[in-house]
């Protein structure tokens, strides 16, 4: 397993350091983490507790979700699109911004459709916490969980359910944009190269469709979790789809995951 050190002790450092979960795919930190290993930028791993109360964290970063990346006295990034536009910045070397203003406009709308707020993995967590919140037989430390990660990322029983839906009409639009690319001869999302977009896919696809245990050990009870069963959400996921996942990951990043 991979090596953490604590907030305390992280604070004290410098070059760049990145606050992650550790055992969990969670998709925001596994899509930063593949950003960084593409750009073979080094980092510290510093611990995040998940569904805690994070003190520490709060404290330096005025926010208690992972990632965050921190270097040197520059202020926390904690929003994915902070983080892409830092790392761009660090080692430009291979970029992951498109140059031409059609391709970035196109690769950051659809980056913030699976990341930002109301986003693939923002619906996908409303489902799973929806998942416990209404289920009878769950446990009382579960109903706790969802409880609380449900109180800090806007849990509502409404949204909830409009959010296969949404999940559904996020992953047909990428399916689109990858067939239209297949069209041109493209094995990327977007241009003629690797992107930001295709390792969000790669990383955000964990939230409905997780890579096998050999390749992303986790808990039996997160990979339940992880695994959609809404038809709706099942029938929008193409094979094409799930086989770009497979092709980022294998092309590009690192396997088998290590958090
Ligand atoms: N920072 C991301 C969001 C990251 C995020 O939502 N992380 C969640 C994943 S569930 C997390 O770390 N949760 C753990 C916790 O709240 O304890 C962004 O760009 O908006």
């Amino acid at each position: 397993m991979a090596t953490y050190v604590e907030v305390e002790q992280a604070i004290g450092m410098g070059g760049l350091r990145m606050v992650m979960t550790p055992a969990v795919p969670g998709p925001w930190t596994e899509a930063a983490r593949g950003i960084l290993h593409v750009k073979r930028i080094p980092y510290i791993k510093v611990r995040q507790e998940l569904g805690g109360a994070n003190h520490p964290l709060r404290e330096w970063t005025r926010q208690t979700t992972a990632p965050v990346f921190i270097y040197n006295d520059e202020r926390p990034r904690s929003l994915w699109n902070d983080q892409l536009f830092f790392a761009e910045r660090l080692q430009p070397d291979p970029p992951l911004i498109p140059r031409a203003l059609d391709d970035r406009a196109r690769m950051v709308g659809l980056s913030n459709e699976l990341c930002g707020e109301n986003g693939l993995g923002w619906a996908r967590r409303l489902m799973m916490l929806h998942g416990t919140l209404t289920n009878r037989n769950a446990n009382e430390d579960a109903i706790r969980f969802a409880r609380f990660m449900g109180a800090k990322y806007g849990y509502d029983p409404a949204l909830a359910e409009a959010a296969p839906h949404r999940v559904a009409e996020i992953l047909a639009a990428l399916d689109g944009q990858l067939a239209a690319q297949r069209a041109r001869g493209s094995r990327h999302l977007i241009g003629e190269r690797l992107s930001a977009l295709d390792i969000y896919w790669a990383a955000f696809a964990a939230l409905i469709e997780p890579l096998p245990q050999e390749l992303c050990p986790m808990s039996p009870g997160f990979r339940r979790m992880y695994q959609c069963d809404d038809p709706a959400v099942k029938a929008a996921l193409s094979p094409h789809l799930l086989a770009h996942r497979d092709f980022i990951y294998h092309e590009y990043l690192e396997l088998p995951l290590d958090m």
